[in-house]
């Protein structure tokens, strides 16, 4: 028996449907097929409750950017508790983790962001974002300016502001959302919406829709665009070259904020510390989390620049949270910074582990059941299609294939996820050659598997 896990598997599968409620799952899958239970993590594998070695192809919700069992981090995380566990960062005071974390966040971001307001998570952290940039404009004689341009299909967050941005339809169902005064574009996904246009003419026409979603709101009106880089819960929707520059362009032309939504881009992902730096863009704002503390610790925030900082510091901005700049959260991502730093991970990925997983990638296309293929960085994405040529939906509902064939992945103890019918993954940035290798076999196997069964099953 475990220390960490003293019950059979069948066991903590019924408590775990009798009593924990969980983020996207339904009660009844719970209760029928039951959780699988992870129990411990060592570099990219994880061990099961049954024992299986898992790779983990998605860096967990893609944070674990360092890899598992990392015993600086749990070390930092000790020292730190047992200096000072707790102390807030309201009412002029402050502590030596979450200065020193603050200021180093300033030497790695591009020259003009210099200034962090922490957050629990990356939800949080774009709710702090809604209430920056609205109470900016109010402050500069602007209270009408308070409209956030985001996009369709986009991620930002669960909370009641970062799910308003984001524009996923089936957030939007529940609970009554958007609030107001945030306005949706189409994305730049040229294998499902990009039809007979070229990628490039696309990709400007998507980037175009923004001009026209200011002039038709006006200018005066709107506050900021928001976007990721790349994005990542939407299927690693990788835009065409053209895309990038165009909206950096519109953004400079009219009077409104950049904010690139890091959480998932940031801290090495693309190849650079930011994925705003990958793409070109010179944000106002960057959103992060998840690698910032590489998921050690629960701990995200919004770096800004020295215009939008001096601006909100000019009157006192009511709002924060218990734990923004947590000491023990900023002393581990510190130590994580630190890893990455010496490990010189971001050029790892950007020069070594990253085109070494691009060529394998890449070529899965030779695959039948696989369409396009997109990677940057450490963050790939496939289109499962039964007719290339035509970039073809399949019959079934968008997803029934996703599904059939991630589920083989995770039964081939690969974490692959599925986002429609696209698969996807993101593992942690010290993957080595080898496990790509692995990767790629099993991801293979797998389509195998899915060409098989949907032939089986006339889904082709
Ligand atoms: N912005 C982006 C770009 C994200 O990917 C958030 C904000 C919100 O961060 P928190 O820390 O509040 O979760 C995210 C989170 C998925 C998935 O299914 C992705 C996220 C979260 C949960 C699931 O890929 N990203």
């Amino acid at each position: 028996m475990h220390l960490t896990n003293p019950r059979p598997t069948d066991e903590l599968q019924a408590l775990d449907a009798a009593h924990h409620m969980h983020p996207f799952t339904t009660g009844e899958d719970l209760a029928q097929k039951g959780a699988r239970i992870i129990t411990r993590g060592d570099g990219v594998w994880l061990t099961d409750s049954e024992g299986n070695r898992i790779l983990d192809g998605m860096s967990g919700l893609w944070c674990v950017n360092v890899g598992y069992g990392r015993a600086r981090l749990a070390d930092a995380a000790a020292r730190q508790m047992k200096e000072l566990p707790y102390y807030n960062t309201f009412f002029q005071t402050s502590h030596v983790p979450a200065i020193e974390l603050a200021a180093k966040l300033a030497t790695i971001t591009p020259d003009h962001l210099n200034h962090v307001f922490f957050a629990g998570s990356g939800s949080e952290a774009n709710d702090t974002n809604i209430r920056m940039v609205r109470t900016y404009w109010a402050l500069k004689g602007k209270p009408n300016k308070k409209v956030i341009i985001s996009r369709r299909n986009a991620y930002h967050g669960s909370t009641l502001g970062g799910a308003s941005l984001g524009g996923m339809g089936a957030m939007h169902a529940q609970g009554g959302l958007p609030i107001p005064d945030v306005h949706h574009i189409g994305q730049p996904d040229w294998w499902a919406e990009g039809g007979d246009m070229t990628p490039q003419d696309f990709g400007l026409a998507r980037a175009r829709e923004l001009e026209t979603a200011i002039a038709e709101l006006g200018e005066d009106r709107v506050a900021a665009f928001i976007a990721e880089p790349i994005q990542g819960a939407g299927g690693v929707i990788i835009p065409p070259d053209s895309y990038w520059p165009e909206i950096q362009r519109i953004c400079d032309a009219h009077d409104i904020l950049l904010i690139a939504d890091e959480v998932i881009c940031g801290f090495g992902r693309t190849g650079e510390w930011f994925g705003s730096q990958t793409v070109g863009w010179t944000p106002d704002i960057m959103t992060i989390a998840k690698g910032l503390s590489s998921g050690y610790q629960p701990i995200g925030g919004s770096i800004v620049s020295d215009e939008i900082a001096s601006v909100i510091g000019g009157d006192e901005f009511n709002h924060g949270y218990t734990y923004s700049g947590h000491p023990v959260a900023a002393a581990v991502a510190l130590e994580n910074l630190a890893i990455i730093e010496e490990e010189k991970l971001v050029a790892r990925v950007r020069n070594e582990i990253g085109p070494y997983l691009a060529v394998k990638w890449t070529a899965l296309t030779d695959h039948p059941l696989v369409g396009e293929a997109k990677i940057k960085g450490l963050m790939g994405s496939l289109a499962l299609t039964p007719d290339k040529a035509r970039r073809a939906a399949f019959t079934a509902p968008a997803g029934t294939v996703g599904f059939i064939c991630r589920e083989f992945s995770f039964a081939n103890n690969l974490i692959m996820r599925h986002v429609g019918d696209r698969m996807i993954i993101a593992p942690p940035l010290v993957i080595s050659k080898e496990d790509v290798d692995t990767l790629i076999e099993r991801a293979w196997k797998t389509f195998d598997q899915t060409h098989a069964k949907l032939k089986d099953e006339g889904l082709l």
